[in-house]
């Protein structure tokens, strides 16, 4: 793959990488996409219940949809894509470059993966909040004893991630825009870049002088300099071996 190759070489001469992931990344792992029919459930769109709106009006179905999600997460093992973006983040901090993992993605599995420095754009499933208190806690890996399930402040827990028409944590946001300052290459894996301001740093890595990639299985609206497309459980591992070599994965 003639794209490939090319972008391995940029990859091996960059000193400061960004990785920005969607949901796509985890879809090797069983889980499934924000759009698109694999991400209805029963009968409802995802991007109608990801709102306040929507826990408003009917608190125990949005409850209930996200306790699933929740449970699927923590039962669902981090893939090869995963472990190529930890890989990715060790090699390059190990040579004395720079390195941030940006996600769109609730599910914990890039931690899982062992990367390090992931940014969480959109929040994080595996916690919840009192909805009048903002009080967060932990729920076991078990599935709620009711929908909705009472908070510890006498109000409703919720999923702390952020939903359609709400702010993005202040130091997430803060250290994805800092990220745009050093880097030389942005890899923009498994998202359909259409939720902003999340898509909207492809635009200003390529403004800043980065090389932009896109790891889809299609080609999305994003308007990146390189495309590889396929599954990025297979594109990645073999662009870092492209760029890196084949040693032990670790
Ligand atoms: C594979 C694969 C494989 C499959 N390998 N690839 C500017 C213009 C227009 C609108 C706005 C704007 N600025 C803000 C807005 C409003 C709104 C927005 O962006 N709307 C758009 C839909 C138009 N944004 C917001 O409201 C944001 N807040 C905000 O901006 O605050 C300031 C503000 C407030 C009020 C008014 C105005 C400004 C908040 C956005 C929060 C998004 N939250 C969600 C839910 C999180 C919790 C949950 O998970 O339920 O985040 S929505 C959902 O979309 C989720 C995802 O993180 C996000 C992105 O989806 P993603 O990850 O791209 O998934 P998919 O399914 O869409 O794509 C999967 C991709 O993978 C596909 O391309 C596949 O091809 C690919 N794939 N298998 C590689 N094996």
């Amino acid at each position: 793959m003639h794209d490939l190759r090319s972008v391995a070489m940029a990859l091996r001469t960059a000193r400061g990488v960004v990785v920005l992931t969607g949901a796509g990344v985890s879809v090797e792992s069983g889980l499934r996409p924000f759009r698109g029919a694999d991400g209805w459930w029963k009968g409802h769109d995802p991007t109608v219940l990801a709102t306040p709106e929507a826990f408003a009006a009917d608190p125990a179905l949005v409850s209930e949809w996200y306790d699933t999600r929740r449970l699927a997460a923590l039962a669902a093992q981090p893939n090869a894509a995963h472990r190529a973006i930890s890989r990715l983040e060790r090699h390059l901090v190990g040579a004395g470059g720079r390195f941030a993992l940006l996600t769109q993605n609730v599910d914990d599995l890039h931690r899982r993966a062992g990367s390090e420095h992931v940014v969480e754009l959109h929040g994080n499933i595996t916690v919840w909040r009192d909805h009048r208190s903002g009080r967060k806690v932990t729920p076991e890996p078990v599935p709620f004893t009711a929908y909705p399930q009472p908070g510890p402040d006498g109000g409703w827990l919720r999923p702390d991630v952020v939903w359609f028409g709400e702010v993005l944590p202040t130091a997430a946001w803060n250290a994805a825009e800092a990220a745009l300052s050093w880097c030389d290459m942005l890899l923009v894996v498994g998202t359909s870049s259409v939720v902003f301001p999340a898509a909207g740093l492809v635009e200003r890595a390529a403004a800043a002088g980065a090389v932009t990639v896109e790891v889809n299985v299609e080609a999305t609206y994003a308007r990146v300099e390189h495309r590889l497309v396929g599954p990025a459980g297979e594109v990645l591992p073999r662009l870092l071996d492209e760029a890196f070599g084949n040693a032990p994965r670790g």
